[in-house]
């Protein structure tokens, strides 16, 4: 475990800019709600990707000006 790291990624960007397609894209499954509408993601989504060594905790923001 000594060289293990984790941490947070917030994405953070304009409505409608692609925020949930990565994330989904870097999960690997459907988690975040996608469409082509204004704050279709209210809540923020929370994607984990496991590594041997590492872990990210990926958080989808629901509204950015
Ligand atoms: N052309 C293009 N469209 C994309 C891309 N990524 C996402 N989209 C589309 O843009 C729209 C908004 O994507 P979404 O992930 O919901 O954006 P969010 O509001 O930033 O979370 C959807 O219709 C996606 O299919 C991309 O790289 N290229
Ligand atoms: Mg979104």
């Amino acid at each position: 475990m000594e060289n293990f790291k984790s941490g947070f990624v917030s994405i953070i960007g304009k409505t409608n800019v692609g925020k949930s397609t990565l994330l989904n894209a870097l999960v690997g499954e459907k988690i975040a709600i996608m469409a082509n509408k204004t704050q279709t993601t209210r809540t923020a989504i929370k994607g984990i990707v496991n590594r041997e060594n590492a872990q990210i905790v990926f958080i989808d923001t629901p509204r950015n000006s």
